[in-house]
């Protein structure tokens, strides 16, 4: 994977989500609601998106994948996302209620 779009393309996100449906990813896992995905959260996120794509969850995949959202994503390189950082993972489609 050399590109953030073989990423999304992987996961079936280039097409883009509606805002309600970023509205309920976000709140799914920001699970403890401080406005941040963080590495722990990130993880949860990414193993649900791995078992989607039938793909076999190791901590070696993990670990990948986790490298590769941070480096393409992870814009001003804090260690987690915020919710301008996975609007570029989750493109959504309606983007008037999502700012
Ligand atoms: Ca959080
Ligand atoms: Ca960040």
């Amino acid at each position: 994977m050399a590109e953030s779009k073989d990423f999304l393309s992987k996961f079936h996100l280039e097409a883009g989500i509606s805002s309600k449906d970023f509205q309920k990813i976000w709140k799914n896992y920001d699970t403890d609601e401080n406005g941040y995905i963080e590495q722990g959260e990130l993880e949860n996120l990414i193993k649900d998106l791995m078992m989607q794509a039938d793909e076999e969850v190791t901590p070696a995949s993990m670990q990948a994948y986790k490298k590769h959202i941070m480096t393409f994503f992870d814009s001003n390189t804090d260690g987690r996302l915020d919710v301008k950082e996975m609007l570029k993972m989750f493109p959504v489609k309606d983007p008037s209620s999502s700012a």
